[in-house]
Formats: C-alpha cells, sequence, structure tokens
C-alpha cells in the first residue's frame, strides 16, 4: 500500500469510524500588496495596539488555558423542520454559532470518549475539551455551509434536479471557490445520472467524504527536523495574524522544551517591534529587534546569527504586510530569504503564509500571488472563529495543494491548532 493509501486510510477510520485525532504538537514532517488600502491599514493599526495592550493578560505561559466557561446549551432537536433562510449573512451566522453550540457538546463527548486504551483515556477529558473548542470555533462556518447543505436536502425523498441547484448555491455562496464547488457538484450531478445517488443522507456523507479527502492530501505539520535551528519566515498581507500565529507558535514550542528565537523583521511600525516582544516574554523566547525602520533584511540576518550562536532550535521570522519604502513587497521577501540563505545554509527552510479566512476568496488569491514570487511552503489559516467563510480551506487545499499546518480558532495560545483534516471535517459535519 502507498504511504498515501496507508495515510488516506487511517483517516477514514478515524473520521468515519472512531475519534478525533488528540495530536497536540506535530511530531511529523510532512500579493502584491504593495500598499494596502488605507482603511485597512488603520483598522489594523487598532487592533494591533489592542492586541499588544491586551497580549499580558492574554498569553498564560505553561499555565492552562482556562477553559471557557460551558454555555448553557439546550438538548439538539434531531430532525427539527429547518430555520428558514437567513436573509443575509450576518443573519446566517448567528444562526450557525446557535446551531454550532447546540450541536457541540455530543459530538464533542463521542470524539473525546472514543479512546485506545488507557494512554488515550487519560488524555480524552483534555482531547474532548479541545474538541468542542473547535465545534464551538467552527460554529459559524457550519452555520454559514453545513447547515444550509443540511437545509436544501431536508425533507427531500430523493436527491433530484432542484436539490443539485440548491447544493450548487450552497456551495458556491459558502467561499470554497468556484472552482472547488463546480467540481464537487459535477461530481454529485455524474452520480445522480448514473443513479447511484439518489438518497439525499448519502448525498451528506458522500460531501463530508470528499471534502474531508480534500482536506487530508494537504495536512502538514510543522516538523524541526533534524537540522538545527529550522528558520521559518511567516509572511503575508497586514493584519492577517502573523505576529500573533509566532507567538502562538513559539509558545507551543518552548513549552515542549525547544529554544525558539524570532526575528522582528516587521520594522514598519515600532508597535509591532513591542508586540513581538511582549511575546517573546510571555513564552520564553528570545526575540531580536532592531530599531523601527531599520532594514528587515539586517534584522533576519543577526537573529540567524544569534539563534546559531544560542544553539536554538527554532527562528520564527516575523515580517510587514506593507513597507515604509516604495520597495516591493515581494522583493523585500525575496532580499529576506537571501539573506537568511547567507546566515544559514538552506534557511529559510519553510515560508509559512498566514491568510485571514475572514477574507474568504481573497485568501486564495493572495496565497497565488505570494507562491509565484516566492514559493510558499506551508500556510495558517487564521480568524475561522469570527467567520461563516471558513469553507475557504476546502478551497485553499483543492486550489493550491500548499501543506495548512495551523488554523486559528480564536486568540488563545491553545486556539492555534495543528491543523487536522479529520477532527476539521467531523467538527465541521456533526450535528
Ligand atoms: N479571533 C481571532 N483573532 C485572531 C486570530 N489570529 C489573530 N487574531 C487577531 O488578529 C489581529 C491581528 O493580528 P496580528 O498578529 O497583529 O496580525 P499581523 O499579520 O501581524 O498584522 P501586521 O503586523 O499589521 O501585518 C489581532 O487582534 C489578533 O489577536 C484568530 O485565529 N482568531
Ligand atoms: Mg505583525
Amino acid at each position: 500500500m502507498s504511504e498515501e493509501q496507508q495515510k488516506k486510510q487511517g483517516f477514514f477510520s478515524k473520521v468515519f469510524g472512531k475519534k478525533a485525532n488528540e495530536e497536540e504538537l506535530p511530531t511529523e514532517e510532512t500579493p502584491e500588496r504593495e500598499e494596502v488600502e488605507e482603511a485597512a491599514e488603520e483598522a489594523t493599526e487598532a487592533q494591533v495596539a489592542q492586541s499588544v495592550e491586551q497580549g499580558t493578560e492574554k498569553l498564560p505561559v505553561r499555565e492552562p488555558v482556562e477553559e471557557p466557561p460551558a454555555e448553557p446549551v439546550e438538548e439538539p432537536v434531531v430532525k427539527e423542520a429547518p430555520p428558514e433562510e437567513q436573509p443575509d449573512e450576518e443573519a446566517g451566522e448567528e444562526a450557525g454559532e446557535e446551531a454550532g453550540e447546540e450541536a457541540g457538546e455530543e459530538a464533542g463527548e463521542e470524539a473525546g470518549e472514543e479512546g485506545d486504551g488507557a494512554e488515550a483515556d487519560e488524555a480524552a477529558p483534555e482531547r474532548k475539551g479541545l474538541f468542542k473548542r473547535l465545534k464551538k470555533g467552527l460554529s459559524r462556518t457550519r452555520g454559514g455551509f453545513v447547515k444550509k447543505i443540511d437545509r436544501a436536502l431536508f425533507g427531500k425523498p430523493v436527491v433530484d434536479e432542484e436539490t443539485l441547484e440548491a447544493l450548487e448555491e450552497v456551495l458556491l455562496t459558502a467561499d470554497i471557490g468556484v472552482a472547488t464547488s463546480m467540481k464537487l457538484v459535477e461530481e454529485v450531478a455524474e452520480r445522480v445520472r448514473r443513479k447511484e445517488l439518489t438518497d439525499p443522507e448519502v448525498l451528506r456523507v458522500h460531501l463530508k467524504t470528499r471534502i474531508a479527502e480534500i482536506l487530508i492530501e494537504d495536512e502538514g505539520h510543522l516538523d524541526l527536523g533534524p537540522k538545527r535551528p529550522y528558520v521559518v519566515l511567516v509572511v503575508g498581507v497586514n493584519g492577517v495574524g502573523k505576529t500573533t500565529t509566532i507567538g502562538k507558535i513559539a509558545a507551543q514550542f518552548t513549552a515542549r522544551g525547544d529554544k525558539v528565537v524570532i526575528g522582528a523583521a516587521d520594522t514598519f511600525r515600532a508597535a509591532a517591534i513591542e508586540q513581538l516582544a511582549i511575546w517573546g516574554e510571555r513564552v520564553g523566547a528570545q526575540v531580536i529587534k532592531h530599531e523601527h525602520g531599520s532594514d528587515p533584511a539586517a534584522v533576519t540576518f543577526d537573529t540567524l546569527e544569534a539563534a546559531k550562536a544560542r544553539g536554538a532550535d527554532l527562528v520564527l521570522i516575523d515580517t510587514a504586510g506593507r513597507l515604509h519604502t516604495k520597495t516591493n513587497l515581494m522583493e523585500e521577501m525575496k532580499k529576506i530569504r537571501r539573506v537568511a540563505g547567507k546566515a544559514i545554509e538552506g534557511a529559510p527552510h519553510e515560508v509559512m503564509l498566514v491568510l485571514d479566512s475572514t477574507t474568504g476568496q481573497n485568501a486564495i488569491s493572495q496565497a497565488k500571488t505570494f507562491n509565484e514570487t516566492i514559493t510558499v511552503d506551508s500556510i495558517v489559516l487564521t480568524k475561522l472563529d469570527g467567520t461563516a467563510k471558513g469553507g475557504v480551506i476546502v478551497g485553499i487545499c483543492d486550489e493550491l495543494k500548499i501543506p495548512v499546518k495551523f488554523i486559528g480558532i480564536g486568540e488563545q495560545v491553545d486556539d492555534l491548532r495543528p491543523f487536522n483534516a479529520a477532527e476539521f471535517v467531523e467538527a465541521l459535519f456533526s450535528d
């Protein structure tokens, strides 16, 4: 059996048979926005300032992150008549949230309870809590996507033309991308024509399976490998969550005993450097910084020199989503890349692109632009908790073929999760 088949087989038993994967930290490897819109810049400035301010409260180092208080939930009513179609996205999101919270409990328990042996059982409560949080984080996307599929299928004795049209509409509006939506609908239509797929329930399972297949292909993990330090260059347009993601990744790796050095190569704003310094202090990672406005490539060089001198395991380089000079952002990234390679052979070992899921389809175009210019090795998809557009991850995996390594489902440290496709699909489709 090929490695890929083995991966898939293990995956299917996980998704459709048993438990969600409880892995905490990965142990295995596998645009031009020369100028961004003014409004976005201002919004981000404010966000970042706020995030710096809040940083000290928000980032407990090696302290267990508290579970959000359990919310009173009503028993989910099975086979209830579907709610009316929501007229706008906001309303749809609200419905999704409710639905997600309702559905959250049971499936989370299932996923958490089905362990395999004593060892798994010990980790069960924590896994259960994490799965619940994932479900809650994805509740808006579930409302804007899976719940709409369910509404389209509800009460239909057989899959007919009308069902296919409704399905097409849901997929197209769920931000998974035109190409991927059309592909999925055509596959379904072909099976319907061949009379292989007539039952709406089977159609739902088919979709879940296909989405899972698409996601599993691009599941990846941040593995430091044998050569240390492992250097990760973190890129993305402004405000997507680069700095926060770096802080969270650093926290996870220092917590397991790795030595982490962070390079503050976003010299665009003084606040950005300060934001990183706070993270570094909180998580026990060293931050290498120069003055505001200095050359990002020079910061990168010094960071790598410091990392070598200290025997670091992981280096994370924060970069700007915009520049104070007229230099093209992509050119700047290329320069950082070249300079990194001079300090450490083969560095950066990974270019990690951070994408904000609330931007929907735009995230896919950003990824294409970055990838064409500097070759992106991995993706982090943030802010899945704040959007109904989380379906974009399906389009990202289907169209880009770049491993998704982390997903962000909130602002807590452990809300940045190693991407686990099986768990993700289970959380998205559970009801
Ligand atoms: N809800 C939520 N908020 C997030 C997530 N990831 C990041 N954020 C928030 O997004 C805002 C911007 O994050 P930053 O990390 O500063 O973004 P950035 O890409 O470094 O921004 P620039 O440095 O301006 O380019 C902050 O308020 C973060 O707390 C997430 O997964 N969920
Ligand atoms: Mg930043």
